[in-house]
């Protein structure tokens, strides 16, 4: 067995390809896509290129499907080491139709899967609203009981690939009881009677929309999971997401370094290369390290998911936390280094800077990954006092097939 402190050949083999992959047939394709927009032909390549296979391993209408954690932080590092622009459509392909490949029914399975794995359909993730980010059983999206299923209303925000995607995972609140119970997800198409949307222009340049939902008709068919059962569809979904955006702030980390290093070594002042200046060798140091310690952190993590090992909404939270708020300085202190060239627009740091600031806040912000640590620290010394086992809330995920 491969241990998650470091990565074996094959996978660096795999790592390296993907992003050679990156470099010449979805960077182009990227650059042509319009800020804030889902970019069809962008997605379509990863189709067509077998990652969102990857992501997704449909086995059928019937058959397993559990995405592998490793699998999908690999990918994700490695492509945003390249464009972060085909590293987020993959991540929200996973994202928005994960619930129907581990949740869904045959039918919804076969209906949606074979499309998105193709990169001809485009799914999105519709928890937040703008009364419910961080605490998300808040949610108000109402669906009111009918002869033959519900009615959806109400309104959700900053749903990535909104409003251009094809499908919708929607989180709506089926039944009186507040917080998470009467949570229901439902698999919604787009051209829904009712479901309507705008973008929003945000610092980042990936899709970012709000969506308004007008009597929406939903029918038994429609449900994923279990009526009642949303909100531990949305969280197992964010176990599974959570360490792969760590990736993506590993990924965006070691660009930035590599910018850092190649141009410490590159631009003279006062007398010397910068990397002469114990300022900057010392801060690159600093960089180095810390983006290690975040990918051993996701690395773990992953690792811990696949093995269906205990613990897993701690080790998603501690992943993405700490190598989302270290790419942030990484990012940060790159373009110290470089000065003001790396502010110019179309400079790579510029592009990292606008990117590395909202997976800081998406997928549960760090203050919400600090919850769930302290939650789970509370269980476990709770337990320990009493000599109970510690419950885990994601203890309940089916093992991998
Ligand atoms: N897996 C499965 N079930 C889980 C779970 C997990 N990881 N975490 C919690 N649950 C279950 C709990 O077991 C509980 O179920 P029961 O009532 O049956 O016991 C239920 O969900 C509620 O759990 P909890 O009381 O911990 O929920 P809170 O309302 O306190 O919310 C946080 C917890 C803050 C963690 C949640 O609201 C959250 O993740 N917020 C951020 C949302 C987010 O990431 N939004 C981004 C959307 S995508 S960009």
């Amino acid at each position: 067995m491969t241990t998650p402190f470091t990565l074996d050949g094959e996978q660096r083999k795999w790592c390296a390809e993907l992003r050679a992959l990156a470099a010449r047939e979805l960077r182009p394709l990227a650059g042509e896509g319009a800020p804030g927009r889902v970019n069809r032909p962008l997605v379509t390549a990863l189709g067509e290129l077998g990652l969102t296979a990857r992501v997704l391993p449909y086995g059928g209408p019937e058959g397993g499907g559990s995405a592998r954690a490793m699998d999908l932080c690999l990918l994700r590092e490695a492509l945003a080491q390249e464009c972060t622009e085909a590293e987020t459509a993959l991540a929200l392909q996973g994202l928005g139709a994960y619930p129907v490949l581990r949740y869904g029914t045959g039918p919804q399975r076969a209906r949606w899967l074979p499309e998105v794995v193709a990169g001809r359909a485009v799914a999105a993730f519709a928890l937040s609203e703008p009364g419910a980010g961080s605490d998300a059983a808040a949610l108000e999206l109402r669906a009111e009981r009918t002869a033959d299923g519900w009615r959806l209303t109400g309104e959700k925000c900053w749903i990535s690939n909104a409003p251009d995607a094809d499908l919708y995972t929607v989180f709506a609140r089926t039944g009186p009881a507040p917080g998470a119970t009467g949570v229901t997800a439902f698999l919604l198409p787009a051209d829904r009677p009712g479901l309507g949307g705008h973008p929003l222009e945000m610092l980042a340049p990936h899709p970012v929309g709000a969506l308004t939902f007008d009597a929406v008709p939903a029918g038994p068919d429609d449900v994923i999971g279990e009526v009642g059962g949303g909100f531990r569809v949305a969280m197992s979904t964010l176990d599974l997401f959570r360490p792969s955006v760590g990736a993506f702030a590993v990924g965006m980390a070691r660009a930035a370094l590599g910018a850092a290093l190649a141009h410490a070594g590159e631009r003279h002042a006062f007398g010397g290369p910068l990397k002469n200046l114990q300022a900057v060798s010392h801060q690159l140091a600093e960089m180095a390290t810390r983006t290690e310690a975040a990918a051993l952190l996701v690395y773990a993590a992953a690792a811990a998911y696949d093995a269906g090992e205990p613990g897993i909404a701690r080790r998603s939270a501690m992943a993405k936390l700490f190598a989302t708020e270290t790419a942030q300085y990484v990012v940060d202190a790159a373009v110290q280094i470089h000065g003001a060239r790396a502010l110019r627009h179309g400079h790579l740091l510029e592009h990292l800077y606008r990117e590395v600031r909202a997976p800081r806040i998406y997928e549960g912000a760090t203050e919400v990954q600090r919850t769930i640590i302290a939650k789970e620290l509370y269980r476990a010394s709770g337990a320990a006092r009493t000599g109970e086992p510690p419950t885990d809330p994601s203890a309940t995920r089916s093992p991998r097939p």
